[in-house]
């Protein structure tokens, strides 16, 4: 057993016969007739699955024999130029087609793209056709990317800790980088370009300047080396003091002509390593992280001085949205985009404003966040969380599919109805050229990557998100289990159940009726409703969810903060009067009474009793689910899931415990019947 560290690129033998007789008659054969560092990874990725999945291997030739199958681009392969694939021209650098045809006279399946990485793409594509037991016969295959730069965010410090990371340290070890490179270095970027992935950013959004120097620019060009072949771009956070605290200079101002020639060189010099550097990300005047406004500059003077040194070379600077602060007495809910949106246009264009799902912080459920739909004029990108900060860390299984399409379709109302949050993301609703998503990674050294053997399934469904944002969360559950586990139906019905509804379970034991941010301090781990007196006030529960003997609730319409008024009319209309707002969304949007009615009957106390103990009963429901599995998937992961799921039942008894007794010190009202039987 590899305790989850081939992750979904197991390969394990396929149990069906029949498929795999079917699959090695078509295969028998590997076609190429050229050589670069990337049509070597495809060779090699496709002869380990075939030699995993089929037991077979192929032979290796330059012509076409029975069952080929044919990798390569137009350019270097004079068989696939022969072809003339039309579709091809319009799939860009990194689409892909796989055909069934016929290549001088023999049967054959192409892989085709513009570029190696491309092909590569869809050799991924063609061995997740295998791994899922799908006919390989008559495929007409033609797919490119919806978002331009689909990126990972690394938390990780220089001394390999990870913020918000629970598996384990970072994977990059400074210390021995350059000269010593692990392979794990090679598995992370397979990994990626088998789901798309093709941009990292190494380090911490609160960044050190040290990354900049010389020696770690070594080190990352050791990185950028080893990724580039699978069409993994690199890209770093870049700390906006950088030019005191390394470059010795007085002041960052960003309109500064000392710390502009200062960046201009700095940018030059990184791409003397790294011809194909990505860009920076920046997180600036957020939570005491230097920024433009230390000058009294804006946030597009910030990003606009860093866009203009990396435009001659390419690279973009995603600038990031998430800005709070205390001394502003106002919702922290409103504050990004009372400072963004009036910056829309002042942008230049290779500078990218990168929005978290939702305005306060990766909660278990928000709402959209507000600037989507509000900057018609700046490409946003979307920034979610798949490190599990406020949903359990590496402990609780919840898979986040669910999660990230609630946001992607999402009406923003912006030009009308459809204009939904993926809209605005892909570039399609205001004809912007470039976009960009990014992914909070929760990958660090665990021996499975991602601590929770379950945690994968998030990575995975971000990379399969950000290719196609059309895809379903049951789809990509259905083909991360396949991949992972079995193409059993005994095992893929019970697991696919339990992550489908995992993430509502989690809300509904956590933080049900749009109740958030009650987790304990500072940790974000178990709950923490009572926290109050703290340095800040939004640092505090008691600000969230603001319960009194009279209700519970943030009122987030005119008559408390008017957050809503930054929505478009008709998601103001949604959201605003009681009879229209959805149910998910109620204590985030409105304060009530605690005998407030709602749609079932019940009082909101009684509703928010159910809502704990069901979710704590539901968390028991999929310990059920997953001991179905026994014996059919492989034992060191059952056991390891097991355990993780019998603390997961735990910890949900002990949030419903909490909150419920905490809650009921302002409602003063008993739990309804029927479920005060102790667990
Ligand atoms: O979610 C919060 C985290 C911080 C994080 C910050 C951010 C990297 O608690 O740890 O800092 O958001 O996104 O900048």
């Amino acid at each position: 057993a590899d305790d989850g560290y081939e992750l979904w690129l197991s390969y394990r033998p396929l149990a069906d016969a029949t498929v795999v007789k079917r699959y090695k008659a078509a295969l028998q054969t590997l076609v190429t007739e050229y050589e670069s560092p990337t049509l070597t990874l495809a060779t090699h990725e496709i002869t380990r699955a075939t030699a995993g999945l089929l037991k077979t291997s192929l032979v290796r030739a330059k012509t076409p024999a029975q069952g080929s199958l044919l990798l390569g681009t137009p350019r270097q392969s004079p068989l696939i130029a022969s072809l003339n694939l039309a579709s091809l021209a319009t799939l860009g650098d990194e689409g892909f087609v796989i055909v069934n045809t016929t290549v001088k006279g023999k049967p054959c399946i192409v892989i085709a793209a513009n570029t190696d990485v491309g092909m590569l793409y869809g050799t991924f594509h063609f061995i997740r056709l295998l791994q899922t037991q799908q006919s390989i016969q008559n495929l007409s295959v033609a797919q490119a990317p919806v978002i331009q730069r689909r990126i990972l965010n690394h938390w990780d410090n220089l001394d390999r800790t990870v913020e918000r990371g629970y598996a384990g340290f970072s994977l990059w070890d400074w210390h021995k980088l350059p000269d010593y490179i692990d392979p794990r270095y090679h598995a992370y970027a397979r990994a990626n370009a088998s789901i798309g992935i093709n941009g990292t950013v190494l380090t911490n959004v609160n960044a050190n300047a040290q990354i900049l120097t010389e020696p770690y620019l070594r080190k990352v060009k050791a990185l950028a080396d080893v990724f580039r072949p699978y069409g993994l771009k690199v890209y770093l956070t870049a700390r906006f003091s950088a030019p005191v605290e390394i470059g010795g200079l007085s002041t960052a101002d960003p309109l500064d002509p000392a710390v502009k020639a200062w960046w201009k060189k700095k940018i030059d010099e990184i791409y003397t390593y790294v011809p194909d550097f990505g860009g920076f990300c920046v997180k600036a005047n957020s939570e005491g992280q230097p920024g433009p406004q230390n000058y009294n500059r804006s946030h597009a003077d910030g990003a606009n001085l860093f866009a203009e040194m990396l435009a001659p070379h390419g690279g973009i600077v995603m600038w990031r949205a998430f800005v709070y602060s205390n001394e502003t007495p106002d919702d922290r809910a409103k504050q990004a985009y009372t400072e963004f949106k009036p910056l829309d246009g002042k942008f230049n264009s290779n500078a990218l404003v990168q929005v978290k799902n939702g305005a306060i912080d990766f909660q278990p459920r928000e709402p959209f966040h507000p600037l989507f739909g509000a900057m018609p004029k700046t490409p946003l990108m979307l920034e979610f969380q798949l490190t599990q900060e406020y949903l359990g860390f590496a402990t609780h299984l919840v898979y986040l599919a669910p999660l990230f399409k609630e946001t992607l379709d999402a009406d923003t109302y912006a030009k009308g109805k459809g204009s939904q949050v993926s809209k605005v993301v892909d570039g399609s609703l205001d004809h912007h050229t470039v976009s960009a998503m990014a992914g909070v990674a929760n990958i660090g050294n665990d021996r499975n990557w991602c601590g929770h053997p379950f945690g994968q399934a998030n990575w995975y469904a971000y990379g399969r998100l950000a290719w196609n944002h059309a895809l379903t969360a049951e789809a990509i559950a259905d083909e991360w289990i396949r991949m992972t586990f079995s193409n059993d139906p005994s095992v893929i019905t019970p697991v696919k159940a339990m992550m489908l509804s995992s993430r509502e379970i989690a809300v509904q034991y956590m933080t049900p009726l749009g109740l958030h941010h009650i987790m304990g301090y500072n940790h974000h781990y178990g709950p923490g409703p009572w926290i109050r007196d703290k340095p800040r006030a939004d640092w505090t529960s008691v600000y969230y969810h603001q319960a009194d003997s009279l209700g519970v609730g943030f009122d987030r319409t005119k008559t408390g903060s008017d957050a809503l008024s930054q929505y478009a009319q008709p998601v103001q209309d949604l959201y605003g009067p009681l009879a229209n707002c959805p149910e998910k969304y109620l204590l985030w949007f409105h304060h009530l009474p605690w005998d407030h009615k709602l749609k079932s009957g019940k009082s909101l106390w009684d509703e928010i009793c159910f809502a704990y103990y069901h979710g704590a009963d539901s968390a028991r429901w999929m310990q059920q689910q997953w001991n179905l599995t026994e014996h059919k998937v492989d034992d060191e992961q059952f056991q390891h899931v097991k355990s993780l799921l019998a603390i997961q039942h735990q910890e949900a008894v002990w949030w419903r415990n909490a909150c419920v007794v905490y809650f009921q010190t302002f409602s003063r009202q008993p739990i309804p019947a029927g479920l005060e039987k102790p667990d």
